[in-house]
């Protein structure tokens, strides 16, 4: 798709900034899968997405770490931030600078398609990638996937239908991500959690919905579909007191 093809042409000519840099030492987090783990409520990746392609500018005003820090106030297990800077304006510094801030285990949401991409999300201090299956071929998405996990990295694998299904079970993942946005018209629909929720019978397998979530409603929908945890950018992003909203 045009992302993906945009991804190629930038990852080309960045080449030089994005050489390696020697490794930082990093800070033990509990991951977000032990945390969704010993929890009894629905895990919360709140999510930092200052612009989106399907809805513009969505809050430009607030500084990540600001952001981030009402996350964890409202009770977030984790925290998403897009790193894109073509499609959704952001930037791997803001991922850097959150993750030396909080305590809880940090999302590169970005569309990874290289092997580096996963080196400089570790290196500013995440602890979490997406990988999103439908954009990678079989063997790319396990390079991808071994790659991250042998860093340490938690990967959150990204799945819209029963064929992503199927190729992500077969990297026998920890973490998968069904996505309720449709990411052709970006039309979003909870029940593709509920129908794909069916046909996930591993209960170790930690799942997060993601996309739509907009209310406690919501999330209540999520948690009867059998989903361990939610992810939440815009409703979080919109709110006067995301704090407050994350509580509920
Ligand atoms: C968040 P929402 O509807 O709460 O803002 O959605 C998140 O799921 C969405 O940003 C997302 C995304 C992605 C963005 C899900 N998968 C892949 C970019 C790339």
């Amino acid at each position: 798709t045009k992302i993906i093809e945009s991804k190629q042409e930038y990852l080309k000519s960045h080449q030089l900034e994005l050489r390696e840099k020697p490794k930082p030492a990093r800070k033990k987090k509990l991951s977000f899968t032990e945390r969704v783990r010993n929890k009894r409520t629905l895990g919360i990746l709140a999510e930092f997405k200052r612009s989106s392609p399907s809805l513009g500018v969505i809050n430009h005003s607030v500084a990540p770490t600001v952001m981030a820090g009402k996350y964890v106030t409202g009770g977030a297990d984790g925290i998403s931030i897009l790193t894109d800077e073509v499609y959704f304006n952001g930037h791997i510094r803001d991922l850097e600078a959150v993750a030396a801030e909080v305590e809880v285990p940090v999302l590169c949401k970005d569309f990874i398609i290289e092997p580096i991409q996963i080196n400089l999300a570790y290196q500013a201090g995440a602890g979490m990638i997406l990988l999103i299956v439908r954009v990678l071929e079989k063997d790319k998405l396990h390079t991808l996937y071994q790659h991250a996990i042998r860093l340490g990295l938690e990967v959150l694998l990204e799945i819209h239908d029963e064929k992503d299904l199927e190729l992500a079970m077969s990297l026998k993942p920890e973490l998968i991500g069904i996505n309720n946005r449709n990411l052709h018209e970006f039309s979003t629909d909870l029940s593709t959690t509920e129908s794909l929720m069916r046909l996930i019978t591993d209960p170790d397998i930690i799942i997060v919905s993601e996309s739509g979530i907009k209310s406690v409603e919501d999330c209540e929908r999520i948690a009867a579909a059998g989903a361990d945890a939610v992810l939440v950018g815009e409703a979080c992003m919109k709110h006067p007191n995301p704090e407050q909203l994350l509580a509920q």
